[in-house]
């Protein structure tokens, strides 16, 4: 049964957290997503980060068994601050949003416990498919670029999910689901504009294979020659499908000052970069979600950054770290014989 008290309480809590856009939908299977999953599977479309196993990206339970609602949630990371670095993506110049987001989800999760019920929740920490979660409980649409947009905040924000045994809406029949599903690829909200398609550097958007993403090349542990030409430019992530989109240029901005570009960034150069030990890393860069692949991933898209710069590369010093020394080597003999 419904408990409308405790929706009524999540309502509140979400607004005294200045959580604008949140959502719920029942916890079932996502059957309507199989086929197309699937076929992401079998056209080798999936990048390294993606589950393989499509069970796992369509059925909640195998995450939470008696799951009833999942809660989505999305926090806006963008700050009207004019400084950010132009080769790291926006989204990973603040605090870590897997801990900020999750800080979040905590105290609802919290709040949803006093009323005797259980719950778990997840940001970027399970296989389901987080933008359609959020866009069935009503936080916002998919556009072009297959980012979820808010009304307030645009498609610079985060997504979290809290899976709960309380039922917090009605159910609907599968034809409503499928129905859906079938929506987001009219794209209805962005109409006639192809703005990100046309400007995305490596043409991903009309076929949707994201091995080609400037963001996915920037964190993918080996490039040949070809990919690393696709970084463009990039030392981590990407925000050209989301810089060009207009719906993005009416927004509000964030209200969580630990978005905002971290201190230290500010004196960052490529050299800081080529040059930090563990020491410099730990104590800076693992605040950001960029640090996940770790620090000689940064380095070697620094390297790529500069390849035509044949003193930088020749003056890199990398000791025994054949990681890194392989690269510079393909990038100086790649210069040579051109
Ligand atoms: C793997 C991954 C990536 C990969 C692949 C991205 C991709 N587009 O698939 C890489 C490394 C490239 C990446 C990049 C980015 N990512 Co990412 N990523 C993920 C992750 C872990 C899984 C995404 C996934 O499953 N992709 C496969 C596709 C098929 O599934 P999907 O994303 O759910 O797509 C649905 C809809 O887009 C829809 N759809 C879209 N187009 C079409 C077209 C048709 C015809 C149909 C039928 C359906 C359809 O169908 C899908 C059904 O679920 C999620 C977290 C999660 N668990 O969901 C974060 C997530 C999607 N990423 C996020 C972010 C912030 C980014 C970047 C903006 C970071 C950056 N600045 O560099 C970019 C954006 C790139 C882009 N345009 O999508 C956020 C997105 C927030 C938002 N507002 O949408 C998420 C949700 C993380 C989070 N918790 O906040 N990411």
């Amino acid at each position: 049964m419904l408990d409308i008290k405790l929706r009524e309480g999540l309502i509140n809590l979400f607004e005294s957290l200045n959580i604008f856009h949140y959502g719920f939908t029942p916890c079932r299977k996502f059957f309507e997503l199989k086929s197309y999953f699937e076929s992401k599977v079998k056209n080798s479309h999936l990048t390294e980060f993606e589950e393989k196993d499509v069970e796992k990206r369509i059925n909640p339970f195998l995450y939470f068994e008696n799951g009833k609602t999942i809660i989505s949630i999305a926090i806006p990371y963008l700050h009207n601050n004019e400084n950010y670095k132009k080769d790291i993506s926006k989204y990973t110049q603040g605090m870590d949003y897997h801990f900020v987001v999750s800080d979040y989800l905590n105290k609802v999760c919290n709040f949803i416990k006093e009323f005797g019920y259980n719950c778990k929740y997840f940001c970027d920490t399970n296989n389901l498919p987080e933008r359609y979660i959020a866009y069935l409980s009503g936080v916002g649409h998919i556009g072009r670029n297959s980012l979820l947009y808010t009304k307030k905040y645009g498609s610079y924000v985060f997504l979290g999910e809290i899976i709960t045994n309380v039922v917090l809406c009605e159910e609907k029949p599968n034809s409503y689901y499928e129905e859906k599903f079938r929506e987001i690829s009219e794209f209805r909200k962005c109409g006639k504009c192809y703005s990100c398609i046309k400007n995305c550097p490596n043409n991903v958007l009309i076929e949707k294979n994201f091995n080609k993403c400037v963001s996915n090349l920037t964190q993918q542990k080996h490039l040949n020659s070809e990919e690393m030409k696709n970084l463009n430019e990039m030392i981590f992530g990407c925000d050209v499908c989301q810089d060009s989109c207009p719906k993005n240029k009416v927004i509000d901005y964030a209200f969580d000052e630990r978005f905002k570009i971290q201190e230290f960034l500010k004196d960052v150069d490529d050299k800081t970069i080529i040059n930090m030990d563990n020491k410099y890393f730990k104590e800076n860069f693992k605040k950001l979600s960029c640090s996940w692949r770790g620090k000689n991933l940064l380095k070697r898209n620094v390297m790529i950054k500069n390849r035509e710069n044949l003193k930088f590369l020749e003056k890199l010093n990398f000791d025994n770290v054949d990681y890194l020394n392989n690269y510079k080597n393909t990038l100086l003999n790649n210069k040579n014989q051109r």
